[in-house]
């Protein structure tokens, strides 16, 4: 065995035998299980305490995505999108104030069939620190993608914008006024699909993530509430790499993992917010065996593809089969994110076992 294979097969099994959060460098557990600063001091001025969180869960459920197109004459779509802005954990006991289009990271995903028509509506409501918002959408022709004519401030009215999704493919769309690297960092950011014409193969399930940077005063697991940290941005250097938001959120130790069964098939969309980092998209124990290549669907898909980069601001899109069960962990194969960073989501496949596929005891 070679010394990568050594380090890959550790990581792995710390992965998989004690929780994301145990490896997390500076984590420890308490007799309840909670996560707890071991081994990091905190910084000499210290963070203040936790805040009160507005919501429990700041991570958008995977697998709350509209249905597959089933209509064949071009629709309109009536999309309202509302700012909002709510303190969260983005680990036990680490709390942060995240931006967020309709609440959740990332946004919701607006599914639409190439030729549709959506009319936009977009608000920003009273918001604390009164931060103008807009919306740059990637499937979008115009000028910013829409950014220009939605930039509007907590006082100002609803604005509206129509346009047509001209050409097919999965899109990133994010916040994009003057400071975006801080609006995306905070939670801006989301995914629209535009199906072609002729639609998408059906697979049995599809999941909707969203990595993105967090950049904190504090360290990574340091208890207490964590402000922005401008200067780590400058410097590309994140507190957190995050799947919908969340440290290890879909995993055993928070909101627990996705679910699948053997001899299904599932898509995985992908939606790369940065605002700065690229990823290394990869399901350890799994292959993307269709892989639609930085979101796009017209050519045909690449073929069991092991890693792929998703640059910042892309959606790409992976489909999966679970031949045997067991978990499947989507990462950021930079491993050093999911180690000590939180970029980690489990899929949890349920089934008989296939020794003929995987034998685990021969
Ligand atoms: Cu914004």
């Amino acid at each position: 065995m070679t010394a990568t294979q050594l380090n890959r097969r550790h990581v792995l099994q710390a992965v998989g035998a004690t929780g994301a959060l145990a490896v997390a460098g500076c984590l420890g557990s308490d007799a309840e299980g909670n996560s707890t600063n071991t081994n990091q001091p905190a910084d000499e001025e210290g963070l203040s305490a936790a805040k009160a969180v507005d919501v429990d869960q700041i991570a958008r459920d995977p697998t709350d995505i509209p249905p597959p197109v089933d209509w064949t004459n071009p629709r309109t779509h009536d999309v309202t999108i509302r700012t909002q802005k709510l303190t969260a954990e983005i680990e036990p006991g680490v709390t942060f104030d995240y931006m967020t289009f309709e609440g959740t990271v990332p946004g919701p995903m607006i599914r639409v069939r190439q030729g549709d028509t959506v009319n936009l509506t977009f608000d920003v409501p009273e918001d604390l620190n009164a931060a103008m918002h807009n919306m740059d959408f990637h499937a979008v022709y115009g000028p910013g993608g829409g950014a220009e004519a939605t930039t509007i401030a907590p006082d100002d009215d609803p604005t509206q914008i129509s346009f047509r999704a001209e050409y097919p493919g999965v899109f990133i769309y994010h916040c994009a006024v003057p400071s975006m690297d801080y609006h995306i960092s905070s939670g801006m950011f989301g995914s629209i699909l535009v199906e072609p014409e002729e639609g998408l193969p059906a697979v049995d399930t599809e999941y909707y993530l969203g990595q993105h940077e967090i950049y904190t005063t504090g360290d990574v697991g340091e208890q207490g509430h964590h402000e922005f940290d401008f200067e780590a941005m400058m410097r590309e250097d994140p507190t957190y790499v995050v799947f919908n938001g969340q440290a290890y959120g879909f995993t055993e130790d928070a909101a627990g993992p996705l679910q699948a069964e053997t001899g299904e098939t599932a898509r995985v969309y992908f939606a790369n917010g940065g605002p700065n980092l690229l990823s290394s998209l990869h399901p350890i124990g799994n292959v993307w065996s269709d892989l639609y290549r930085d979101g796009d669907l017209l050519s045909d898909p690449a073929i069991n593809v092991e890693t792929t980069p998703v640059a910042p601001g892309t959606t790409t899109a992976g489909e999966m089969a679970f031949p045997v069960p067991g978990p499947v962990k989507i990462v950021d194969h930079a491993l050093s994110r999911v180690v000590h960073r939180g970029a980690l989501g489990v899929i949890d496949v349920q089934g008989d076992p296939n020794p003929n596929v995987f034998d685990a005891e021969p």
